[in-house]
């Protein structure tokens, strides 16, 4: 049977070689393009997954879909990943199936991967835990604001136990206090709407203390930070209103006047209808 040499030991053999040497250098240059743009987003996730838009306040509120953010930054240990009726993230550990039903715009937020869903798991600071805000999985949203003032801030939220209910909010870049610790302890296994802070006093939160103050007419970049991992996100919204009644529903309609879709979001109503160009 013949006898196959693998040994390149003819100075053929070494040209050859050295005809795939560029082709060799090329591959390799190719994977590490691929290589620095996946870290590259991986801290900075630009609009291309969902959408740019710009809201509107009108009459003191503005609401907006979670999946409507502009950006999402900080995602290297975490990051809200996108629901809808076609789509679910494939990330584990995540706890619990979709709840998709009753989401505003049929679309919804989850911070993940979920490694801590109960109390007897890990908490790892900085990565299933921040009580610092603006470190992980920062979205920001674009509103224009037409009135100056202080606005209270409320989150659609659902939460399914204690440790994924926990979120904070800022302003153009800035955490102010006023932000930090939004909470959930009430209305477990649905969507709910709330406005509290977690408090030494408090720890399943006191209303009146989650709050935004615009300082000057013009488009603010608002921006929402992981607290704990395992957050599902729906829909948010400012009020000049204090004592606003907690909505039961979906909450008040959105307004926009700049959008560009990404084919994969859904959107339950036509923009132009909900544009406040009138
Ligand atoms: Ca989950
Ligand atoms: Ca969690
Ligand atoms: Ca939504």
């Amino acid at each position: 049977m013949a006898q196959i040499d693998f040994k390149p030991t003819t100075l053929a053999n070494k040209n050859i070689a050295m005809q795939f040497i560029p082709s060799i250098r090329k591959c390799l240059h190719l994977i590490c393009l691929l290589i620095s743009s996946h870290l590259i987003g991986e801290n900075t996730v630009q609009s291309s997954e969902t959408a740019d838009f710009i809201y509107i306040e009108t009459n003191g509120i503005v609401a907006v879909e979670a999946e409507h953010f502009v950006t999402q930054t900080h995602t290297s240990k975490r990051k809200f990943y996108l629901t809808t009726t076609e789509t679910v993230p494939e990330l584990s550990p995540d706890g619990d199936p979709s709840h998709i039903a009753n989401a505003s715009g049929g679309a919804y937020l989850e911070v993940l991967p979920d490694s801590r869903r109960n109390h007897s798991e890990k908490l790892i600071k900085g990565e299933n835990y921040s009580n610092e805000p603006g470190k992980l999985a920062v979205l920001s949203y674009k509103v224009h604001f037409n009135t100056p003032g202080r606005y209270y801030v409320w989150v659609r939220a659902y939460s399914s136990g204690s440790e994924d209910n926990g979120l904070h909010v800022g302003i153009n870049n800035t955490w102010p206090s006023s932000g930090q610790r939004l909470q959930w302890c009430q209305g477990k296994h649905q969507w709910r709407w709330e406005s509290k802070q977690r408090t030494e006093e408090n720890h399943c939160g006191e209303p009146h203390k989650i709050f935004l103050d615009i300082d000057a007419p013009g488009i603010h970049t608002i921006q929402f930070s992981m607290r704990e991992d395992g957050f599902e996100f729906d829909k948010w919204l400012m009020t000049r209103d204090k004592n606003l009644t907690r909505p039961e529903d979906v909450g008040p309609q959105s307004k926009f006047d700049q959008v560009k879709i990404h084919d994969s979001l859904p959107l339950t109503s036509s923009p132009k209808s909900e544009s406040s160009n009138d």
